[in-house]
């Protein structure tokens, strides 16, 4: 039977998404290029250091390591002043009835977040103590689509893999929470997140009940 459900942070709780992407074109300009939201698909999910990668990549430079950690930084800082703004208003539509729906079928909750500032966030929020375990970017050593994060939520929370439901915004948390072995809600399109099990607009779009049924159809 299904047990536990392992939300992703960004993008499916709070739109921190467009925080992200805001800050990474920010530095992207500086750079002297430009990134779209098409192109900022690619970086949903993916560390801090990959996705400067990418970036450097899509704009063709390389730079030494030292600049590098430096930009991070940079774009970081940017990020957390976007962030800093945050209050319980910014949490997604539907994810309040969500959770009342989950704590009614007495279903373990971890978070599953590649963020090193996710429990920032979660305070900003006010949802520190909703959560039964938080693996975020400081826990993990290998970000989305390595299925890590979630793994080590099902572990903390004392379940296998095949009892646990992951729900998530972007094309790798989806592909991480497939190659961990779990049934994979997908939000936002499918024709971009082709890889779910299941998909909705967001969680406004869905009941405990309906995803109980379809992963529980499935195992
Ligand atoms: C999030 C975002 C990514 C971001 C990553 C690292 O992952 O989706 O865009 O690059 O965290 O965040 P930070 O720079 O704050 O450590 P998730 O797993 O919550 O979607
Ligand atoms: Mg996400």
């Amino acid at each position: 039977p299904i047990t536990a459900f392992l939300f992703d942070l960004d993008g499916v709780i709070v739109d921190t998404a467009i925080y992200h992407y805001q800050a990474w074109k920010r530095l992207a300009n500086e750079l002297g290029f430009d990134i779209s939201e098409e192109f900022n698909e690619r970086l949903k999910g993916v560390s801090r250091t990959d996705s400067l990668d990418i970036i450097l990549e899509h704009g063709g430079l390389t730079l030494p390591d030292e600049e590098k950690t430096q930009l991070a930084a940079q774009k970081n800082q940017w990020y957390l002043e976007l962030v800093s703004r945050m209050t319980p208003e910014d949490i997604l539509p539907g994810v309040a009835n969500f959770f009342s729906q989950v704590r009614k079928a007495n279903l373990l909750t971890a978070i599953g977040s590649v963020s090193k500032n996710a429990p920032l966030i979660l305070e900003r929020i006010g949802l520190s103590d909703t959560f039964d375990a938080i693996i975020d970017g400081t826990k993990i050593s290998k970000g989305k689509p390595d299925p890590e994060v979630f793994t080590k939520g099902a572990a903390e929370l004392g379940v296998s893999p095949a009892e646990c439901v992951v729900f998530e915004d972007a094309v790798a948390g989806v592909e991480a929470g497939r190659r961990g072995g779990m049934f994979v809600v997908g939000l936002g399109s499918p024709d971009v997140l082709t890889q779910a099990d299941l998909v909705a607009p967001s969680l406004e779009h869905l009941s405990v009940q309906e995803v109980l049924d379809r992963a529980q159809a499935v195992s």
